[in-house]
């Protein structure tokens, strides 16, 4: 079995607790490889070296960084097929899935490397003769990325290439579930020629590595994807060391399908945004709301059509829904069956915990006569359960929509033109989909969403650069003389 250690000052190291945890296949609960668990004094290191690489790395021209991230781009791109079955075997997801996700990562790292040729300020003219105002990006400094198991790749990816390319140097923490990608990802660009110190990484337990960054005096900002939970412990904690912080929490996604609504198109895209990914994603369809005019013959068609999923090893081709990711999630799951019986929905579809494989799986489960009041409407499940809900009328399928602290993803399947802007204007969320589902989100577009699922901040798009970059204004008088703006200017 292959052992894996930290990446510190461009080193393969071992932690200094010499202590080692174990990285299991889900589906199939083999033992795939060894990791380090560090300790603070290893997160410190990461963090030093990270120091000092920060000046020769931040004064590298941005499009000379780029040419790093266009060659990891293009490793990426060789090695796609071997990374998505390493994810498929570690994560769990399906094959097809792993495939998306490493495209994830190639295309956030294309951006990213041809943002080192924009990293756009303003100029703008000034109130006063002979002055020039603009605005420049500056790199926040040393950065803390802590990233989830869900999307093994394309989540760090999506962090780490912004940070550098924005001339940030990083301490990064994969989740301990996934981080076989996140160490191929440091491997490739330390290959494409990433200079040493500037992606650190670390594994090991969320509660003490995770910690350590977050108290790290000299990490100026973290970037953190994961639960509600832990976000709120981050905020807080970070914010006493005045560092910034970007969230990416839980969701609890609505689906509105409208009496005027294409069926066969939205049970589509209800089954794929819930049962994809094991329903593990934070965009997933975890509430769909029904015109009460079309709920019977619906409910029908979609129960018959998840009825129909087969789960089983990622691996295999005909396998449309893979493991749960832990023992923990999978409990966890099952529990929240549980709670959805003791609340009066109507299991209605799957409940269970199967084995197909040794590992961790659960059927693809729908709730029926769900209300707004009931928790497994209101909490994130984060696995394959779909909450059915009934609604009158437009207005009142936005007001279910809008009745959990969430506010990731949303959508709604309606022909009336007149609907969709009314949803795009009153569903609280960061993202809206028309006639598709909640899932699937395009990297040059922002991504994160409002309320407890975050603090304002968004990823990947333009938001991404501003994620990891200070702006400096400028302004510069040629004038040879003192000139006051508010008082010079009648
Ligand atoms: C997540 O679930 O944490 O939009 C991210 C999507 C993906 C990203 C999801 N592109 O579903």
């Amino acid at each position: 079995m292959q052992e894996y250690k930290l990446f510190i000052n461009g080193e393969w190291v071992e932690s200094s607790s010499g202590e080692t945890f174990e990285d299991i296949s889900p589906a199939t609960l083999e033992v795939i490889a060894k990791l380090q668990k560090a300790s603070e004094e290893d997160v410190e290191r990461a963090a030093d070296s990270a120091q000092d690489a920060f000046e020769k790395w931040s004064s590298t021209p941005a499009p000379a960084r780029g040419k790093i991230l266009f060659r990891a781009a293009r490793m990426l791109e060789e090695r796609k097929e071997e990374l998505a079955r390493l994810m498929t075997i570690e994560m769990g997801k399906i094959l097809k899935e792993s495939r998306g996700d490493v495209q994830e990562a190639i295309d956030i790292t294309y951006y990213a490397a041809g943002e080192g040729r924009r990293l756009l300020g303003e100029t703008t003219p000034s109130e006063l003769p002979d002055k020039f105002c603009m605005t420049v990006r500056r790199p926040i400094g040393v950065v803390g990325l802590i990233t989830p198991w869900n999307f093994p790749l394309a989540i760090p990816a999506w962090k780490v290439m912004p940070a550098l390319i924005s001339g940030n140097t990083v301490v990064f923490k994969p989740a301990s579930d996934t981080p076989l990608l996140s160490i191929e990802l440091v491997k490739i660009l330390s290959e494409a020629g990433l200079p040493k110190g500037v992606l650190n990484l670390v594994t090991g337990e969320g509660g003490k590595v995770g910690s350590a960054i977050v108290h790290n005096k000299k990490i100026r900002a973290i970037s953190f994807t994961g639960s509600v939970e832990t976000g709120r412990w981050v905020q807080g904690e970070a914010g006493k060391g005045m560092k910034r912080v970007s969230l990416e929490l839980g969701g609890k996604n609505p689906v509105i399908v409208m009496d005027d609504a294409d069926i066969d198109i939205a049970i589509d895209g209800v089954i794929w945004g819930a049962f994809g990914t094991t329903g593990q994603r934070c965009t997933a369809a975890s509430r769909v709301i029904v015109h009460e005019k079309i709920l019977p013959g619906f409910q029908e068609k979609l129960i018959r059509r998840t009825r129909q999923l087969r789960l089983g090893s990622g691996l295999d081709d005909a396998t449309d829904v893979g493991p749960v990711v832990n023992n923990s999630q999978l409990q966890k799951i099952a529990k929240y069956v549980e709670i959805g019986k003791e609340d009066g929905a109507k299991l209605v579809l799957g409940g269970k915990i199967v084995k197909p494989l040794p590992g961790y799986f659960f059927e693809p489960t729908i709730f029926t006569d769900v209300t707004p009041d009931m928790r497994i409407a209101r909490e994130e499940i984060f696995g394959p359960v779909l909450s059915l809900m009934r609604a009158g009328s437009l207005e009142e399928a936005i007001y279910i929509a809008n009745s959990v602290i969430y506010g990731l993803s949303s959508s709604i399947y309606t022909g009336n033109i007149r609907s969709a802007f009314r949803a795009i204007e009153k569903i609280e969320a960061g993202i809206t989909y028309i006639n598709a589902p909640p899932i699937g989100a395009e990297i040059h577009l922002p991504f994160g969403g409002v309320k407890a699922t975050g603090n304002g901040t968004r990823e990947a798009g333009t938001t991404a650069i501003e994620e990891f970059t200070e702006i400096k204004t400028v302004y510069f008088d040629y004038s040879g003389k003192l000139q006051k703006a508010q008082i010079d200017v009648a």
